[in-house]
């Protein structure tokens, strides 16, 4: 599959990798908005927000906790950060493999 974040997961093309759990990886964005800008991506290939319905409790539970994880030994938890995701043509998603945006570090704008 012809598929760049895939081809992180499987370690084909090099990424900095700051987790990696059973079910997630996580990696700093190639194009950061913000002083730290992590991406959080199942390793299951889900294209978007709505497939992640087939993922199990825990697993989504493990999602959470990893996201608050990266937030706090990125040390933007108690400064506030931003958690979205991309989905579709109107907002933008470039990369078709789900991927959660963890974006924090300086003083973020309104969304839209
Ligand atoms: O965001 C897709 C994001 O993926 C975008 O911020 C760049 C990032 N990206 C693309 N290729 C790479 C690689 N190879 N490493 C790290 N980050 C990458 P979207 O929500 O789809 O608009």
């Amino acid at each position: 599959m012809d598929c760049i974040f895939c081809k992180i997961i499987a370690g084909e093309i090099p990424a900095q990798i700051v987790r990696e759990t059973e079910h997630y990886i996580a990696f700093r964005d190639i194009n950061p908005v913000a002083p730290s800008h992590v991406l959080v991506v199942p390793k299951k290939h889900l294209e978007k927000l709505g497939e992640l319905t087939n993922m199990d409790e825990s697993a989504l539970r493990e999602l959470f906790e990893l996201v608050q994880d990266i937030a706090q030994a990125e040390r933007i938890e108690e400064t506030g950060f931003r958690t979205l995701v991309n989905v579709g043509k109107d907002a933008g998603q470039e990369v078709k493999h789900l991927h959660f945006h963890i974006i924090g570090g300086r003083r973020l704008g309104r969304i839209g």
